[in-house]
């Protein structure tokens, strides 16, 4: 009995320490700002305090118990059943709920939303984002429950054979089939796990959006110690010329594909948006192609994550997701500026950079995925 109960009890001090960790580390909920128009039919819109929103159309039932929502396809989210909002782990929650089935606009303002990231993640904002949370999840399962077995039974080692007065050491030379299971059983989960997630990677690595397509907005980021700059084509639809839009705060619609070529010009540097899951290296020398489609409005961060120099932990940006129509204008405007302020002559600066120089004398061919990008 004792022999099960040691084990037992180091397993369980080893869990519980994880626990509460994960309790220390507990997110902070959100508020829903405002929910406009009353009820069914009449394009809802809900914003939530952190400056996300997204519009819904059909009933909102706050103060009863389903929701239900149809979202806009054209504001980027996919037309699902509202009942799913609750349901589906990446979006929020509404949480606490008024008395009665009464409108959005009685009750949804104020109304409480736990954001749905979690211990490990922010709250997710592209489509393919609930498959890398439920790859991570797998693997931290799988590799959770190693953990606290192996540590339970380091534990249960520690305390059982503790040293003991005339009590001599004993040398194991070890167990070529217990090292032959240690082996072969993580490989086999390894290679599970390939398969698993090859289908995703193939979404989001193999299956880049093409750039001509109706809809799919391109931007070229260019890294340098210690900023990212970013370059649409503006309304010409040609890179290169005196429209092009430079900045370093990127703008992207929601609901949109947005195909993406990164390049560094001096350093390894790795293009990181954290509510997209996206991570991608800018390496010197290749244009590399990476993609997303958000699915909320908002305001979310664009950071460097690979140590590039002194500067790296400052080398971040923001990325505004705006309503398909407003980003459009936004773009058209701004690229009549541009060519305003060019003067109208070819190959501008990138806001203040003069880049070309070193953008026309490096390929500007993907190096592992093989897809022409156009200057
Ligand atoms: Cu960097």
């Amino acid at each position: 009995m004792k022999k099960i109960v040691l084990p037992a009890v180091c397993m369980a001090v080893v869990f519980g320490l994880g626990y509460l960790l994960k309790l220390a580390f507990a997110l902070p909920t959100t508020t829903l700002a405002t929910a406009l128009a009353a009820d069914a039919g009449a394009g809802t819109r809900f914003e939530l305090a952190d400056g996300a929103s997204f519009t819904g159309r059909g009933k909102i039932d706050v103060g009863g118990e389903i929701i239900v929502i149809e979202r806009i396809k054209e504001d980027g989210i996919r037309v699902t059943k509202g009942s799913e909002l609750a349901a589906r782990a990446n979006f929020f929650k509404v949480m606490e709920r008024g008395a009665n089935g009464t409108t959005a606009k009685a009750h949804a303002a104020g109304t409480s939303v736990k954001a749905t990231g979690t211990l490990f993640f922010p709250e997710n904002n592209a489509t393919y984002g609930d498959a890398v949370d439920r790859l991570f999840y797998i693997i931290l399962w799988i590799t959770g429950i190693a953990f606290v077995l192996t540590e339970g039974f380091f534990l249960y080692i520690l305390i059982a054979f503790w040293a003991k007065p005339g009590q001599r050491a004993q040398y194991s030379h070890g167990n070529h089939k217990l090292e032959l299971i240690w082996t072969a059983v993580p490989a086999l989960i390894l290679v599970a796990l390939a398969i698993i997630q090859s289908g995703m990677w193939t979404e989001m690595k193999m299956n880049q959006p093409d750039a001509k397509a109706p809809g799919v907005v391109q931007i070229q980021v260019a890294a340098m110690q210690y900023n990212w700059f970013f370059r649409y084509a503006g309304n010409d639809n040609q890179f290169g010329t005196a429209d092009d839009i430079a900045t370093m705060t990127m703008r992207a619609p929601v609901g949109r594909k947005i195909a993406l070529t990164i390049r560094s010009r001096d350093t390894l540097h790795s293009f990181f948006l954290p509510n997209f899951r996206l991570k991608q290296d800018a390496v010197p020398g290749l244009a590399v192609p990476a993609w997303f489609e958000a699915i909320r409005t908002g305001t979310y961060q664009i950071m460097c994550a690979e140590l590039c120099g002194l500067g790296h932990t400052s080398m971040g940006a923001d990325l505004i997701v705006l309503p398909s129509a407003e980003f459009d204008e936004w773009a058209k405007t701004t690229s009549e500026e541009s060519a305003g302020a060019n003067d109208g002559v070819d190959r501008p600066d990138w806001h203040g950079q003069n880049m070309w120089w070193w953008w026309d004398s490096v390929p500007t061919q993907s190096g592992f995925v093989g897809i022409h990008q156009p200057r």
